[in-house]
């Protein structure tokens, strides 16, 4: 496979932006979700951890999930790929990615839709927000603003609508881009995989970055088949 034609589109590009996935960190040794037997969601169903509904009905099982999650993420660094993404100096980085591997990386640009798991905040959005230790993660515990409500991670749910000015500043790049990078996911999640057909919409090559066929491919200019840690450091030689 070459990727001379997707490497020319990046070194042409006037906006770039990534658009990544659970993919991106998994050679850190972060899980993904859905694409191996070891994906969180093998074990249980996604509703029943990542939702308010799972939350009420098990808060011990939600916060004892995010918990393993945090220690892995404690333990883990960039990789190839963060880094290639960081070291380009302009492009935006619109992340599913909960965790701050890229931002550790040095990109400055990133905008998280589905929250970021290093922090907790009030489930009644009482405005209480608390950025917590990975490595010695919370449990179940009510909201120390305001001690109605439980704290939980400051990530978005099934069900939960994304934050709205980091919805709006990720919509606004892709509608300016002309080249969008997708890497590591299997874009099945809404509204953030539509993002991949605005981009086209408005004219953007669309290169993938994946191990495996995902829901993106259809809507690709190139679609790179090799893991994010060598193939990214090959699209943006620095
Ligand atoms: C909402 C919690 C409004 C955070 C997550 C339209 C159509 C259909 C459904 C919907 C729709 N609009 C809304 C919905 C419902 C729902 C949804 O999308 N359901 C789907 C699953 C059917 N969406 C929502 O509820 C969203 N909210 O729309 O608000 C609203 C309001 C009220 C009522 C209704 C709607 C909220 C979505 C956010 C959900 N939160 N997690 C957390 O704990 O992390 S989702 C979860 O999936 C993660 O956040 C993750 O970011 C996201 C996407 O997963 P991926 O990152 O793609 O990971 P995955 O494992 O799937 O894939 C990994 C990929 O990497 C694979 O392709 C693999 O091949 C590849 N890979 C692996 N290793 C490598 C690699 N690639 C490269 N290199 C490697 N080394």
């Amino acid at each position: 496979m070459t990727c001379t034609p997707a490497i020319d589109a990046i070194a042409s590009a006037r906006r770039l932006v990534s658009f990544s996935g659970a993919g991106l960190s998994a050679p850190s040794g972060v899980a993904t979700f859905r694409d191996t037997a070891q994906g969180h969601w093998a074990k249980h169903d996604p509703m029943d951890l990542a939702s308010p509904v799972g939350f009420a009905r098990d808060p011990e099982l939600v916060m004892t999930w995010y918990a393993m999650r945090r220690r892995e993420m404690a333990a883990a660094t960039p990789n190839a790929g963060h880094r290639a993404l960081a070291a380009h100096p302009t492009m935006v980085h619109i992340t599913q990615n909960t965790d701050d591997l890229l931002e550790r990386a040095g990109a400055t640009n990133v905008l998280h839709l589905h929250g970021t798991i290093n922090a907790e905040r009030c489930h009644g959005r009482c405005g209480w927000r608390s950025p917590i230790d990975l490595a010695d993660p919370p449990g179940v515990q009510s909201c120390p603003g305001c001690g109605h409500h439980p704290s939980r991670p400051d990530v978005v749910w099934f069900g939960e609508s994304l934050p709205q000015d980091i919805w709006t500043a990720a919509v606004d790049a892709i509608e300016q881009s002309d080249v969008l990078v997708v890497v590591g996911t299997s874009a099945v999640v809404h509204p953030a995989a539509g993002l991949i057909a605005l981009a086209r919409d408005h004219g953007a090559s669309v290169i993938v970055v994946n191990t495996d066929a995902s829901a993106a491919d259809g809507l690709a200019d190139h679609v790179l088949t090799g893991s994010a840690d060598t193939l990214l450091p090959t699209l943006f030689p620095h």
